[in-house]
């Protein structure tokens, strides 16, 4: 069937078409928050159509889909990437100029979905698209969130954290796929009964929730391809509530509706930190049983009851542990409800089932205590025990007597259910996100599992989508780059590696540069409007935007941006190129100590500009509310991606990838996905410092580490952490910093001081600083590298990724 393509004609009549039928107005009348709605609605007139034949193709060629679970996609705002995709940018570009409008200015007038906290929950927004775009038969299934990642604001130097109602307006692009509605059950109490000679469950007295899914179209870039992002909220149901009505009980009913509603409340702001809360319990089973149930009825309508071909057509990727009760839960639909046996149902869910490990770090590995599992989902509390059982039976064969062995790998020992152990002893994959990371995976925390099943295990490197990081956010480089080596990039980003030689190029440096002035202006344009902050855009941009974390270490950013304060106060001859600080992050509202971290660098920013010589050289700005929207307007303007993290301890990393595409230069440790990127770009393009991971975990092991000692041998740190708790930093709270002092000197109850080695990096850190500034004074030098970056991101493309799993983990056939 042939998909009309709209002209600018058409385009402008449906658009003035829609504002007369909803709204009764012209287009001059119209503010931009309507406009904005009618131009999104004439966008999803074309989406429909195509979506319905994408899903029908899928069906009558029975071919295979990956459910991708995950508690968050970020996905940003979605009529720039959807007009992309559609091929319809430039169409509606110019219908909207004949119309008297700018397209930019419609833009900003989506809500962002801010459904996730950070890499996570990008990530899986990127997959989407790649899986989109690649062909692939794909569903994202989460929680319909009503409220996102709270709105940052800064009242005086201060995190304060707003209510995110981005539902508030509507959303344009979902769609309510009630006929799909569902039940999930929580509490209650299983009655055991033999039924024709066959032991059987039923939970009675359960509490039952309805979940209704809603259904945003995820649209492949240039092809045929719309796959479904359904995201499920949750309602009470209206039988219950109708029993308390009858009885009177209005209150009661209302108060019960509310309680049922409030699973998809809001979306946890804590990112790996990993507190055993009931609801974000309930939250997981929520959306996971609804995907369950949901992808069974859809492959039983194909299929009917041959189940056995199960994991020959869907895969449930389980995106971190939260979805992780996606093991359970299908063995109890296929016990339960279909009735296979133990043996069979276990086959055939672990054939279904894989899991990403996004984590070592043992505050964020999530553990549920047993007693809150029985109490809230007590059937999938006694498939866990039984799951539990057989494993720890089949360990003992493995390791015979090696009881400490076992209870580390056990589903379920010292009275927490180990959700890490359950995918990787139930799932048929088991990857981390780099190469770094999945050899930590295997030489750690999955060891014992690895020495037992080592095909199970792999890595496969995290990438973002070029569509968005780079043909969306950043028009005038894309441009640039289509100028030189054509369009194929849009397709194939390895083809970026075609600029590699036009590093050589004077007059394509010149051009590269003029971009990311551009750039650098449009970004000051933007921050200006929004905090009324002014600056040069002569100074070198850079930058650090990622959540607010003590293993990121902006800690050392700012430690060394007030040494370079000292440097500029202290020594009238010391000079430097003039910088510009940039921090982007959110804190967990509750983490207090990463609190502090945004109160120091703001402080900072306010001692700067009180000192006329310094401020000169040296600026500091915190970027409220740091988002996806955000980010598509810094990461073009960077020339220094600052990537600080303590070695070992970042999974991956995915923003030093936009960042390295969008031609800025890394800083950063040889962790995660940096030390890929500097495979790629080679030693002389990017600014490595500090310990490498094995030597970071040496120290840990060795207990010697004594920060101390490099506080009193350097300094220029002495001096810096002197003026935290003399009133320099903070003239009205000279007390403020005491926590940070601690930490770094001597450790808090009982922990180690200093345990991300902030103090300990510090003068390699320095080192690398001295290097760029010397470099960037080389104008040409400088360039030459900031395009060899963007040359040699291609292989970060999130396209590369899903080919990658596509090929070793769920091998689907692409939809043509
Ligand atoms: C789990 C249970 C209870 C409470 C909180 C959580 C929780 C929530 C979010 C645990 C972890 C997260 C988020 C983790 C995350 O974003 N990890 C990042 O994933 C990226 C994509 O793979 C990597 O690039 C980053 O290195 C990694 O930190």
């Amino acid at each position: 069937m042939a998909i009309t393509q709209f002209d600018s004609e058409s385009i402008k009549q449906s658009i003035t078409g829609k504002l007369q039928r909803y709204n009764g107005i012209t287009v001059a009348e119209a503010t931009p928050q309507q406009l904005y709605k009618a131009v999104a609605s004439t966008v999803r007139d074309q989406i429909m159509q195509k979506w319905m034949v994408f899903r029908e193709r899928w069906i009558n060629e029975k071919g295979k889909r990956v459910y991708y679970l995950s508690v968050e996609f970020l996905t940003g705002r979605a009529l720039n990437c959807n007009l992309l995709n559609l091929c319809s940018q430039e169409n509606y570009q110019k219908a909207l100029r004949e119309l008297n409008i700018d397209l930019q200015d419609i833009l900003v007038e989506e809500p962002e979905p801010a459904l996730g906290n950070g890499g996570l929950g990008r990530l899986a927004a990127c997959f989407l698209d790649s899986l989109a775009s690649l062909s692939i038969p794909a569903m994202g299934c989460t929680i319909r969130y009503e409220y996102g990642l709270f709105r940052q604001k800064m009242v005086d130097g201060q995190q304060v954290e707003l209510p995110d109602s981005w539902l508030q307006n509507g959303n344009a692009w979902e769609i309510a796929a009630v006929e799909d509605t569902c039940q999930v059950q929580f509490g209650g109490r299983i009655e055991e009964r033999e039924e024709n000679g066959r032991m059987v469950f039923h939970l009675e007295d359960a509490y039952t929730i309805d979940a209704v899914p809603y259904d945003m179209p995820v649209i492949g870039y240039d092809n045929q391809c719309v796959n479904t992002l359904r995201t499920w909220s949750a309602r009470s149901r209206e039988r219950i509530d109708l029993r308390s009505f009858g009885e009177g009980e209005y209150i009661k009913a209302m108060e019960e509706m509310q309680m049922a509603e409030v699973i998809s409340k809001v979306l946890y702001p804590e990112d790996k930190h990993y507190e055993g809360k009931m609801l974000r319990l309930k939250q997981h089973y929520f959306f996971t049983s609804a995907t369950l149930q949901n992808a069974l009825k859809t492959f039983k309508r194909q299929y009917g009851n041959h189940l056995e071909l199960l994991p020959d057509k869907v895969v449930f990727h389980i995106n971190d542990t939260h979805p992780g009760l996606a093991i359970p839960e299908m063995m109890r639909l296929l016990i339960d409800q279909e009735g296979l046996d133990w043996e069979t149902a276990q086959r055939i869910t672990y054939r279904c089932m894989a899991y990403t490990n996004h984590t070592v770090m043992a505050e964020a590995l999530e553990r549920w205590p047993v007693e809150m599992m029985r109490q809230t989902l007590p059937r999938i509390f006694m498939i866990l025990e039984e799951l539990n059982r057989r494993v720890c039976e089949s360990l003992f064969q493995s390791y015979p007597d090696q009881w400490d062995r076992i209870g580390r790998m056990a589903i379920i020992a010292y009275g927490q259910v180990h959700m890490a152990n359950l995918c990787v002893a139930l799932s048929f994959s088991v990857n981390g996100v780099s190469q770094l990371h999945g050899k930590i995976l295997t030489d750690t925390i999955f060891h014992d599992y690895w020495l037992l099943d080592r095909k199970k295990f792999s890595a496969i490197t995290n990438g973002i989508t070029h569509r968005r990081w780079l043909l969306e956010s950043n028009p005038a480089l894309t441009s640039l780059i289509r100028d030189a080596i054509g369009d194929g990039f849009y397709k194939d980003a390895q083809q970026l590696e075609r600029l590699k030689p036009l590093a050589e190029d004077g007059a394509f440096r010149d051009r590269f540069d003029q971009v990311k002035r551009s750039n650098k202006e449009r970004l000051r344009k933007l921050i200006h409007q929004r905090q009324n902050i002014d600056f040069d855009i002569n100074f070198i941009f850079d930058v650090q935007a990622k959540r607010l974390h003590e293993y990121k270490r902006q800690l050392l950013n700012a430690l060394h941006i007030q040494v370079l304060y000292n440097r500029l106060v202290d020594d009238p001859g010391f000079s430097m190129p003039p910088r510009l600080f940039l921090f982007g992050a959110k804190a967990a509202p509750g983490y207090w100590r990463a609190k502090l971290i945004i109160r120091y660098i703001n402080a900072l920013s306010t001692l700067i500009e009180k000192h006329p010589r310094a401020r000169q050289m040296l600026k500091v700005v915190y970027l409220e509310n740091y988002d996806v929207s955000t980010a598509e307007v810094l990461m073009p303007a960077a020339e220094i991606s600052q990537q600080l993290s303590t070695a070992g301890k970042e999974a991956s990393g995915t923003g030093n990838m936009k960042f390295m595409m969008n031609g800025a230069v890394t800083l950063g440790t040889m962790d995660g996905a940096n030390v890929e990127i500097y495979e790629q770009v080679g030693a002389e393009n990017i600014y490595i410092f500090g310990m490498r991971a094995d030597t970071v975990e040496s120290m840990y092991r060795e207990g010697i580490y004594n920060p101390m000692s490099i506080y009193e041998t350097n300094f220029e740190i002495r001096k810096a952490m002197n003026q935290w708790l003399d009133g320099t930093v903070f003239p009205s709270e000279p007390l403020a910093m005491q926590d940070l002092y601690h930490m770094l000197l001597q450790g808090d109850h009982g922990g180690m001081a200093d345990p991300y080695f902030v103090l300990k990096d510090f003068g390699s850190y320095s080192m690398a600083n001295r290097r760029i500034v010397e470099d960037y004074q080389d104008r040409q030098k400088w360039l030459r590298m900031a395009v060899i970056n963007t040359a040699m991101s291609g292989y970060f493309s999130s396209d590369r990724t899903i080919r990658e799993y596509n090929e070793k983990i769920w091998h689907i056939d692409p939809i043509l």
